[in-house]
C-alpha cells in the first residue's frame, strides 16, 4: 500500500516526507494549497479536523500531526532504511527529548518568524507584527545558544547519530537560512552551523526540497 501524504509543499509535511525517504517507504502526494485555504475545505477537515497540514492515509489508516507520523513510520519500519529512533533505550529517550525540544522550544518562535516575515497572508488580519518578529528572534537566539552548547559535544542533537530529532528541524531552519535573510542565526554559531551543513546536505532533504517548493 503506497502512503498518501496530503500537503507536500508545507513545511510540516516536508518533515514527514524526509522521514519516508530515509526509511525507504514509497509514497504519493495529494496537493493541499494552504494559501488558497484548501486545508479548511469540508472534505479535508474530515481527515484533519483542526485544519492543519499534513495528514497521511495508509490504506484505511489516517494519521495527522507531523511528529506523530514520523514516529509511527520510524517504528513500523524499524529494520528498513536508516534507524531514526536510536538503538538503545537511552538513545531513544534522547531522541524523544530533542523532538520535544524542537516542538516546544524551537518551533514556536521559528514558526512565528516564518509566518510573519514570509507568509503574512496566513495571519488572521494579514498584517505582520514587528514586535512578534523581534520577540520570536530573541527567543530563537536563546534556544540556539543551548543548541550550540549541545552540538559542541555531539555531532547530532540526540548523540552521534542522525535521528528524527534532526529531521524535525529541517523545514523551518531552511526557511530561516535560505528565504528570510536570517542565516546569521545559524552561521554565527560554529557547532550549529556545522550541524546544519551536515543535515541539510542529506540527499533525502535535497530531494524533498527540490520536489516540493514552498508555501509553508
Ligand atoms: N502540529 C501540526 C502543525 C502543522 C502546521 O502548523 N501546519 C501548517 C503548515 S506548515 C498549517 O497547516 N498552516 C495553516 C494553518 O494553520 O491555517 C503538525 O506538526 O502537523
Amino acid at each position: 500500500m503506497v502512503v498518501k501524504v496530503y500537503g507536500p509543499h508545507c513545511a510540516s509535511a516536508k518533515r514527514v516526507l524526509v522521514c519516508l525517504v530515509e526509511k525507504e517507504i514509497e509514497f504519493e502526494v495529494v496537493p493541499i494549497n494552504v494559501l488558497k485555504g484548501e486545508h479548511k475545505d469540508p472534505e479535508y477537515l474530515k481527515l484533519q479536523p483542526f485544519g492543519n497540514v499534513p495528514v497521511i492515509k495508509d490504506g484505511d489508516y489516517t494519521l495527522y500531526e507531523s511528529r506523530a507520523i514520523m514516529r509511527y513510520y520510524a517504528e513500523k519500519y524499524r529494520s528498513q532504511g536508516v534507524e531514526l529512533l536510536g538503538k538503545t533505550i537511552e538513545e531513544k529517550g534522547l531522541v524523544e527529548q530533542w523532538l520535544e525540544v524542537e516542538a516546544h522550544n524551537f518551533n514556536p518562535p521559528a514558526y512565528n518568524l516564518v509566518i510573519h516575515v514570509l507568509f503574512p497572508s496566513l495571519l488572521v488580519d494579514g498584517t505582520p507584527d514587528p514586535k512578534v518578529i523581534e520577540e520570536s528572534e530573541a527567543k530563537l537566539v536563546k534556544v540556539l545558544n543551548i543548541y550550540e552548547e549541545r552540538l559542541s559535544k555531539n555531532k547530532y542533537l540526540a548523540g552521534d547519530f542522525f535521528s528524527l530529532a534532526d529531521i524535525s528541524h529541517l523545514p523551518f531552519t531552511d526557511y530561516i537560512v535560505n528565504n528570510m535573510g536570517k542565516d546569521y542565526l545559524i552561521k554565527e554559531r560554529k557547532n550549529v552551523s556545522a550541524w546544519w551543513d551536515d543535515i541539510s546536505s542529506r540527499p533525502s532533504w535535497n530531494k524533498i526540497l527540490e520536489s516540493y517548493r514552498p508555501p509553508v
